[in-house]
């Protein structure tokens, strides 16, 4: 006899079997949140070694502790020699306008 036809029947989970594009979507998603870590690490990275300050030196608000946030400052931040009352000094100073940060005297 010609058959009938399998009468229709809901939908499943094993329907849909975990698939190499659910893996692509998973890798995807963890790559956008660790692509920006990586980045923020890396932007630390390269600050803390082409600063041309020393790490105590980019204590900038001088409470005894180099943040994060005062390392990202000192990309901000120059430092030209200066003569103050005959002394020999060096003056941080802010690139974006000038203003003194510091001023150190040997
Ligand atoms: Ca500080």
């Amino acid at each position: 006899m010609a058959g009938t036809p399998n009468p229709p029947r809901a939908l499943s989970r094993a329907d849909f079997p975990e698939t190499s594009l659910t893996r692509l979507g998973i890798a995807i998603f963890l790559g956008l949140l660790i692509a920006p870590a990586l980045f923020v690490g890396l932007y630390f990275v390269v600050a803390i070694v082409d600063s041309p300050f020393a790490w105590s030196d980019m204590d900038w608000n001088g409470d005894g502790r180099t943040s994060f946030a005062e390392l990202a400052q000192s990309t901000d931040v120059g430092v030209r020699p200066i003569l103050q009352n005959g002394k020999e000094c060096e003056e941080f100073f802010s690139l974006k306008d000038g203003l003194t940060v510091r001023v150190r005297c040997r």
